[in-house]
């Protein structure tokens, strides 16, 4: 892959793509829109009954390689809720794998590394990430833009401490205690380790936005188990420097987090241009929290789609309301954080068609 991209080459990059103008995209650069775009993270999966026949028999790690079934599997939502955006199917584990971590995902549990990394020689065992290592995901996005026309593209990738935590764990884990220990213990091998992250996280993102996506969302979803002073000493220079390495591209980068709350100050000088905010606070609140400049995702609570539709509908109108408040900010609604298996799929498309109604200006 060349090093000159569009955008450093004088020919702006982000208008290259068809979904350009989309609702989504203008409200990422915070300018007017037709309705408040909606997409939720999650969309694709196992909500969907067609996304479990597809999968039937197929290891996770197994589907994210099949750039077909990759096409299949992102579109299946944009069908069938009429989201404003597509995210891509993958996973943040996908570059670890790709660089030859030992890596699966557990039905039921979630990424476990055989080896976890421990020590400055297990660190030999991240190597940087070559676009060769993944052609596949620059087939699958490149069948994914030409069918999905004018609907953006989100690509994705894990932040360098919600990718660390799985590989110091071994595992999913609550209290990211061996990962805590690392990085106040041996704070030299942390800031290695989350540096090497940042490297394999700025190259995955490069490759999904080369192919044609046009923008990217950096999942730091972990992040939020950090008080502030540790997220800022000893993290936020690493997703700093991810989102500098995609900053010559011109398309919108999107930060989130759960439980993020006391972070969001510093989340809104990481380097992105939307702040994803989770359900725990307003996102009038949040806007003074994030400081100006920035559009703002979020942030219906996912667990109010198990009440009725009045109640749904109430809540995601206070969502609308908080964002309609702080009027220069740009909004994209979303859940505060995934949709959940045991979501209705129904619910989440009639929650779609509220929003973009609701909000037509
Ligand atoms: O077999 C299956 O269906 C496994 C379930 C599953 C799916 C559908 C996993 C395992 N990953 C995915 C796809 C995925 N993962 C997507 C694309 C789908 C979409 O959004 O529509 C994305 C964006 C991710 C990102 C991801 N993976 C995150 C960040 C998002 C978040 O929820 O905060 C994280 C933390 C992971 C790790 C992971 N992969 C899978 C699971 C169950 C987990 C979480 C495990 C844990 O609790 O620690």
């Amino acid at each position: 892959m060349s090093e000159t991209t569009a955008a450093q080459s004088g020919q702006p990059a982000a208008r290259r793509g068809a979904a350009y103008d989309s609702a989504f995209l203008r409200a990422a650069r915070r300018e007017p829109v037709p309705h408040t775009p909606v997409w939720f993270m999650r969309q694709a999966g196992r909500s969907l009954p067609e996304y479990l026949k597809v999968r039937e028999g197929i290891p996770m790690l197994d589907s994210c390689m099949r750039p077909e079934l990759v096409k299949e599997i992102t579109l299946q939502p944009v069908r069938r809720h009429k989201v404003d955006a597509a995210i891509f199917f993958s996973d943040i584990v996908v570059p670890l794998k790709a660089v030859g971590i030992d890596v699966d995902i557990k039905p039921g549990v979630g990424p476990v590394i055989a080896d976890p990394i421990r020590s400055f020689a297990d660190l030999e065992r991240l190597r940087p990430l070559e676009p060769a290592d993944m052609p596949y995901i620059t087939e699958a996005v490149g069948l994914l833009v030409d069918e999905l026309g004018s609907t953006p593209l989100i690509g994705f990738a894990g932040a360098p401490f919600t990718l660390a935590s799985y590989l110091v764990e071994g595992g999913p884990s609550k209290s990211h205690e061996k990962t805590k220990a690392m990085m106040y213990g041996a704070p030299e091998l942390w800031a290695a380790l989350v540096d090497r992250l940042a490297d394999i996280t700025s190259m995955f993102l490069k490759i999904q936005i080369e192919a044609g996506a046009s923008a990217v969302q950096l999942f730091d979803s972990w992040v939020g188990a950090l008080a502030p002073e540790d997220y800022r000493r000893s993290v936020m220079p690493a997703s700093t420097k991810v989102f500098d390495a995609v900053a010559g591209y011109g398309v919108p980068r999107i930060h989130f987090g759960v439980g993020t709350g006391e972070l969001l100050g510093l989340l809104g000088q990481a380097g992105a241009d939307v702040v994803g905010v989770d359900w725990r606070v307003p996102l009038d609140v949040a806007a003074e929290r994030v400081g100006p400049g920035k559009a703002l995702q979020g942030n219906l609570d996912p667990a109010v789609l198990f009440a009725p539709t009045s109640v749904v509908e109430a809540k995601a109108r206070e969502v609308l309301d908080a964002a309609a408040a702080v009027s220069d900010t740009g909004h994209i609604f979303n859940l505060g954080h995934g949709v959940m298996p045991s979501m209705d799929p129904d619910a989440l498309s009639r929650l779609v068609a509220f929003v973009q109604e609701t909000s037509a200006r």
